[in-house]
């Protein structure tokens, strides 16, 4: 675990919060050293009033800025109406949502959820149940190709395909059915394809935890014709790198591809409360009968009003053309440092990171905390990358300032 590095300053008012949480909070995280309680567009403050810019938008679930007004006035004034009915009743909303959100992305229809991790739990039963169903596996046979390097949440099942040890050690035993194969790997997509009983492939457009590992040109394209040539659903986690993060609206439409089932979540709600959905058409939705499948507040009204909102203004003000742009921007001019610390800059849109070179195997911790002394917040990844992900409204100026903060604070891994 890395210390709290010496030149960070906290103040009492700081350390306060931090105890509380050290001492009654579970320690499953380890964040940096700030304490936040305003956010508003690019920039968070902390208990002290200062203001930083945020790299890392809530794991872009804020990609349409902290607290943006139009998803908070749909939030308030629903929470004021009516918040939650189970679906042991209708309500008037979320049929109006399915209908918005089915048009919004062109499937039949929407099962939604809640977090991304159940987003993807539904997306697994559905494939299998369409596999046992539709393409006639046999029960208990269907097998989900999975990708070296994943992340798609943290339930036992999800976690029995992680090939990651902070993710998956001592939790077992494991759920079956899965079977990893190289990220980007054409060849042994298709080999595994080969298996009868496989019933989809389960896939990040990008790897996002994995330090934002882009695929070569065409991956996405040919592994969605081999596993149409396969009868395999090809199933795209789009929770991190869907809406508009990537420059497009779905990350894989920057190869037109249409996935068979497309798992949302975070930015789903522009980060004001846990929402999450499952698209598909109705051959593949409707394995799934009333009393297989659901959760208490799965397609609430308050989910489904402020979702709506949340979406539109992701169109209305251009979120995906920002990101394109501004994205491309921020990569050529972090590539223009030369810094010596920095070994790779990679990404699409405006989810990008950096891979920091340096003997120190905390030096990208302790860039984060120069970072944010400097007044911007981001958080490394896997050890020596640090994702650079801010939200979507961020304005060109507001990227050149961000570029300045980081070479002053690539300046301290000199000591
Ligand atoms: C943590 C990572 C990011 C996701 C993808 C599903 C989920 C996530 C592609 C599950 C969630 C979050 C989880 C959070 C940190 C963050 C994360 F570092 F864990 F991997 F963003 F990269 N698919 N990612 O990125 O969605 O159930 O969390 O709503 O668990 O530490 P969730």
């Amino acid at each position: 675990m890395h210390a709290i590095p010496a030149q960070t300053v906290l103040t009492d008012l700081s350390r306060h919060y931090l105890e509380l949480e050290e001492k009654y909070g579970a320690h499953n995280y380890h964040p940096l050293p700030v304490v936040l309680n305003r956010g508003s567009g690019v920039h968070v403050w902390d208990v002290d009033g200062k203001r930083y810019y945020d790299f890392l938008s809530g794991y872009s679930a804020v990609n349409q800025g902290h607290c943006h007004p139009a998803i908070v006035h749909a939030l308030i004034e629903q929470a004021q109406r009516l918040t939650l009915t189970s679906r042991a009743f209708h309500s008037d909303l979320l049929g109006e949502y399915a209908l918005f959100i089915t048009s919004y992305f062109g499937y039949d229809k929407v099962l939604p959820m809640n977090t991304g991790v159940e987003a993807v739990e539904t997306a697994i039963k559905l494939c299998r149940r369409w596999g046992y169903q539709v393409k006639g596996i046999p029960e208990n046979k269907a097998k989900i190709l999975v990708c070296a390097d994943n992340f798609h949440g943290r339930t036992s099942t999800v976690i029995s395909f992680s090939t990651d040890p902070s993710s998956n050690r001592q939790f077992g035993p494991y759920m079956s059915g899965f079977e990893i194969i190289p990220y980007n790997d054409l060849q042994a997509l298709e080999l595994a394809l080969q298996d009868k009983n496989t019933a989809g492939f389960l896939v990040e457009p990008i790897q996002g935890e994995a330090g934002v590992v882009v695929p070569d040109e065409g991956y996405l394209r040919k592994a969605k014709q081999y596993c149409e040539q396969a009868d395999v659903l090809f199933i795209a986690d789009e929770i991190q790198t869907g809406l508009c993060r990537t420059g497009k609206m779905l990350a894989c439409d920057h190869e037109n591809v249409r996935p068979d089932i497309l798992i949302l979540g975070k930015a789903l709600s522009g980060g004001v409360l846990p929402v999450s959905a499952v698209l598909a058409d109705d051959e593949i939705m409707l394995t799934i009968r009333p009393g297989e499948h659901g959760s208490t507040y799965g397609g609430n009204p308050l989910a489904c009003k402020v979702t709506m909102t949340a979406l539109t203004v992701l169109k209305e003000e251009k979120m995906a053309e920002n990101a394109l742009v501004l994205g491309e921007l921020l990569r050529n001019e972090l590539d223009s440092l030369q810094s010596p610390y920095v070994k790779g800059v990679r990404g699409k849109g405006l989810l990008n990171a950096i891979v920091i070179r340096h003997a120190n195997p905390d030096a990208a911790w302790g860039l984060c905390v120069a970072l944010k002394e400097k007044g911007l917040l981001a958080k490394p990844t896997h050890g020596d990358k640090i994702r650079l992900a801010p939200p979507l409204v961020i304005t060109r100026e507001q990227v050149l300032d961000s570029v300045d903060i980081i070479r002053d604070s690539l300046k301290t891994l000199d000591q």
